[in-house]
């Protein structure tokens, strides 16, 4: 019976319109009314700027929004929808989906407003499902889902300990091992198939290099999944954070403190993937914690490997054990999915493209050769493979949208957008709008390294303090993977299906990409 006692912090609003609702979220919500008395109390924009309630889009009822989402198959279509919306509203709609009131922008020097009004603790739209699941397992929110003065204290740690572009060179060595294991497991399948080439949907193989790149940095050690023999337990952690974002998309809009009180299935699911996923993590942390401790002891810690992310922070001893773990957790669950699909769609895009695909590889040979052993130094001469990086998240982005709850009142092409308005920025329909980006259909890495203006455009890893944390992880995993791919492989499109974007949470492909890698070297 306990198990059904509600939490209070899992409350999430109801789907009556105009219904207030409890704690922080309260202070947000504003009704029609709000701005016009706000306008007048403060008078400090001209008269030509038009009130929010004169905002176009489908705001006015939001049960009947969430009915025609659902028609439209919004679960999986969420991306062209707003793409939609845009062209029919403009730059700028509103949109009520069931208690999600929102505003919605696509052009750069908006999104330049909305962060300068972000405030100094910065917020995006609350994932209710992950909140709910913590609360209910009574298990501390990690940076991610944090807020305030105790989201930006144990940000603060952990970016000097995660994101500082010094942290880099830590990183390195731990990920070129990695990437080394990726390419001789990719030699060995293609020698076995005795036919010179390896014709596959590697997403599978990607999990497994993200998530053994993004635990060698976190834990100092290998999981070992590079393998002929892979762990079960790790195949069933890589498949819960799947099931665990998948799971998430309808709970965006029916709220899971009712969902679990209906003894849904999707609730039930969704718990379990987090269960699964915080377990596994709990597991890789006690290790860590145990040999830290019993090496503190013989050694007083003096090492001079790197030991890892989750090592480091236990010896700075700044933020509480639970701290600690919440975020590692967050950083491991956040580091499988999100860059192994980035990487399938960068090496789809090149497969589409060997012109470029030699170009990238002439600077990769280059740089190599000029850096002389020293890869670091190497990440900072492959200015085009970086680029692709950047191109392939503004036609495939990981995150559908960026949020923010502003915390003053702004002007967006004209319209006043009181304090407290959460609002979205578009970055699947900016990537692909032909205003911000000429050709946007073209992938085209040297567009980024043009004098051309990027003011506001390359926001793949969102913004500001907010910004994804795991940013320079997956960056440097991403950069070396590519690397060492352009070094050994041609990679080729055996067939020329299109592939597009699903919405299942984060953007993924909507049907399997399968590639042909083949060797350089006939020799090897
Ligand atoms: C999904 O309308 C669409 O690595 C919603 C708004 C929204 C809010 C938060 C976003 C989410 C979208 C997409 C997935 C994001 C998430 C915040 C963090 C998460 C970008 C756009 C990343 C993929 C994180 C996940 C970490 C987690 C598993 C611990």
């Amino acid at each position: 019976m306990a198990r059904w006692r509600v939490c209070l912090r899992s409350q999430v609003p109801s789907l009556v319109e105009g219904a207030t609702v409890k704690g922080t979220r309260a202070r947000r919500c504003h009704t029609d009314s709000l701005p016009a008395i706000r306008e007048s109390v403060y008078p400090q924009f001209p008269s030509s700027v038009r009130p929010f309630k004169e905002l176009p889009g489908p705001w006015k009822n939001g049960l009947a929004t969430l009915y025609n989402f659902w028609k439209q198959d919004g679960m999986k279509n969420l991306h062209n929808i707003m793409v939609n919306n845009f062209n029919n509203f403009g730059p700028i709609y509103r949109e009520k989906i069931g208690y999600y009131d929102s505003v919605n922008i696509i052009n750069p020097e908006d999104a330049a407003i909305l962060f300068k009004a972000e405030g100094h603790y910065p917020q995006r739209l609350r994932v209710e499902p992950w909140v709910a699941y913590r609360d209910y397992r009574h298990r501390e929110y990690g940076v991610l889902l944090k807020e305030g003065e105790d989201w930006r204290s144990n940000r603060v740690v952990l970016n000097k300990e995660v994101i500082a572009p010094k942290v880099q060179g830590n990183f390195v060595p731990l990920l070129e091992e990695v990437g080394q294991d990726f390419v001789a497991r990719v030699h060995k399948k293609i020698e076995r198939s005795g036919q010179n080439k390896w014709t596959i949907d590697l997403h599978q193989e990607l999990f497994k290099y993200a998530l053994e790149s993004v635990g060698s940095v976190l834990y100092g050690e290998r999981f070992g999944l590079l393998q002929d023999h892979i762990d079960p337990e790790a195949k069933r952690f890589i498949d819960s954070i799947t099931t665990m974002f998948q799971t998430t998309t309808p709970m965006l809009y029916i709220p899971p403190g009712l969902l679990r009180r209906l003894g849904s299935r999707v609730w039930r699911d969704h718990m379990e993937a987090w269960d699964i996923i915080f377990n596994q993590a709990d597991r890789c942390i006690q290790n860590i914690y145990r040999q830290l401790r019993r090496s503190r002891k013989e050694e007083a810690g003096e090492q001079d490997k790197y030991p890892g992310v989750l090592a480091q922070l236990l010896m700075l001893d700044k933020l509480s054990i639970e701290d600690i773990k919440a975020s590692i957790t967050e950083l491991m669950a956040g580091g499988v999915d999100t860059t192994s699909t980035t990487l399938l769609w960068t090496l789809y895009e090149l497969s589409r493209s060997p012109d470029l695909q030699e170009e990238l590889r002439a600077e990769v040979l280059s740089a190599r050769h000029s850096s002389e052993g020293d890869t670091t130094l190497m990440l900072k001469r492959v200015p085009l493979l970086k680029a692709a990086i950047k191109e392939t998240l503004r036609l495939h982005p990981v995150a559908v949208s960026l949020q923010r709850y502003t915390t003053e009142d702004i002007v967006m092409q004209n319209y006043h957008i009181p304090a407290g308005t959460l609002v979205q920025l578009g970055l699947y329909a900016m990537g692909r709008n032909h205003r911000v980006f000429p050709h946007p259909e073209m992938y085209k890495p040297s567009r980024w390294l043009r004098s051309e203006t990027h003011y506001f455009r390359s926001l793949g890893f969102g913004f500001g303090p907010r910004q994804c944390l795991g940013r320079r992880i997956a960056e440097t995993e991403m950069q070396l993977f590519l690397i060492h791919m352009l070094e050994n492989f041609r990679i080729e499109r055996p067939n020329k299906v299109k592939v597009k974007s699903t919405f299942e949470l984060i953007l993924v492909p909507d049907k399997p990409i399968v590639l042909t890698l083949r060797p350089l070297s006939g020799s090897q």
